[in-house]
């Protein structure tokens, strides 16, 4: 077993990437894959999930990994509908399973996904990258979301924003209002504990995305923020299928993160890798820039040799990159700043190999 090299695609008729085009970077072997058009809560059925596998058999990738299963907000919240949501989840993981998948990433983040105020900000050499002003986000969440939906163009959705979500923002808002932090936790917990029993017997891990950024915001708590809170998700349910997929990037968007720490700490929990790198400002913004260490403060290079110390297993993705060379591409997903960050990785990778060779 070694490290297997993944790459996002948000499916055909939904990404202006082919697979044709990601078969021609070195080294991806996995295609990370997803139904987008489905809503949390809703059973994914076999012959959707079949209709996937017949576009990347051709290609010979994988299907391992699912990003993401999204979790509906009365698991959440513990509403009427858990029970039921918690059934049809597990019927989702019965009919991945049935096609070889192995890891599902999901996050618990309650309202929205990941949140930027710029998903097009300059960078001093031309290109454009996904930025976070820490003023911006204070209190009016509907101004944010109404700024994500306009920037959603030809029918492609951002996962965690969709239009049906956020034209109900005020009734989820009030769905959290009555959830404390602790609730959530208790949660979380919760559903990883009604899963578990059939994550062992097929074989599937629950691979919990941090919160990003990792911090509270718009007054909604946030759980999956630091080395505390992995430690306190993996040991409260401590099983081997409950995992973490480690975005270096939403983790060390807070400085106090040290991401390489948790690669070592906890290696043989995470099932999947993102690898981002993010550049801080002293008031607390910060900016998604190239995979290259230097670029950034996120420490890749500590990161990946970390990885590759623990003797990691599971499956790596270069996370959101910049735009550049005038990509038309969904913000953060474009062709070739990924590319750049999967051959960046692979030549840290490839050389740390050749030395473990060398000397053995
Ligand atoms: C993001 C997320 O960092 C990331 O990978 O683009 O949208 C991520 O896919 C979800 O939070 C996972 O559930
Ligand atoms: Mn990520």
């Amino acid at each position: 077993m070694a490290m297997k090299m993944g790459f996002r695609w948000f499916g055909e008729g939904n990404d202006s990437i082919s697979l044709a085009d990601i078969k021609q970077i070195p080294g991806v072997t996995s295609i990370v894959w997803s139904l987008h058009h489905k809503l949390p809560g809703e059973v994914w059925e076999k012959e959707e999930i079949a209709k996937v596998q017949k576009q990347l058999e051709p290609y010979g990738f994988d299907m391992d990994v699912v990003e993401s299963v999204n979790i509906h907000d009365d698991i959440k919240t513990a509403g009427p509908g858990r029970a039921r949501y918690i059934e049809n989840y597990i019927q989702t993981i019965k009919n991945l399973s049935q096609f070889g998948v192995k890891v599902i990433c999901y996050n618990f983040m309650p309202v929205f996904d990941w949140t930027r105020t710029n998903l097009f900000f300059p960078l001093e050499d031309g290109s454009t990258a996904m930025y976070y002003e820490k003023a911006m986000i204070q209190d009016d969440p509907r101004q944010m979301a109404e700024y994500i939906l306009s920037k959603q163009r030809d029918g492609m959705t951002f996962p965690g924003w969709e239009p049906e979500r956020m034209a109900r923002l005020d009734e989820l808002f009030a769905a959290y209002r009555g959830v404390s932090k602790e609730q959530l936790w208790a949660n979380l917990i919760y559903f990883l504990e009604a899963l578990m029993p059939v994550c062992r017997e097929l074989g599937v891990k629950m691979a919990i995305h941090p919160d990003d950024p990792p911090w509270d915001i718009f007054g909604l708590p946030r759980l999956i923020i630091d080395e505390a809170a992995i430690d306190k998700l993996l040991s409260t349910v401590d099983d081997p299928h409950n995992c973490l997929t480690l975005c270096s990037g939403s983790f060390s968007a807070n400085p106090k993160n040290n991401v390489a720490d948790m690669v070592r700490k906890h290696c043989k929990r995470i099932a999947f890798a993102h690898v981002r790198n993010v550049r801080h400002y002293p008031n607390g913004d910060f900016v998604e820039v190239s995979h290259r260490d230097r670029d950034g403060h996120s420490g890749i290079l500590d990161i990946v040799k970390a990885y590759h110390d623990c003797g990691f297993e599971g499956y790596m993705r270069p996370d959101h990159g910049r735009h550049i060379w005038n990509e038309k591409c969904r913000p953060g997903y474009g062709l070739y700043d990924r590319a750049l960050g999967i051959m960046y990785m692979l030549g840290i990778w490839d050389m740390l190999d050749k030395l473990k060779q060398g000397k053995g």
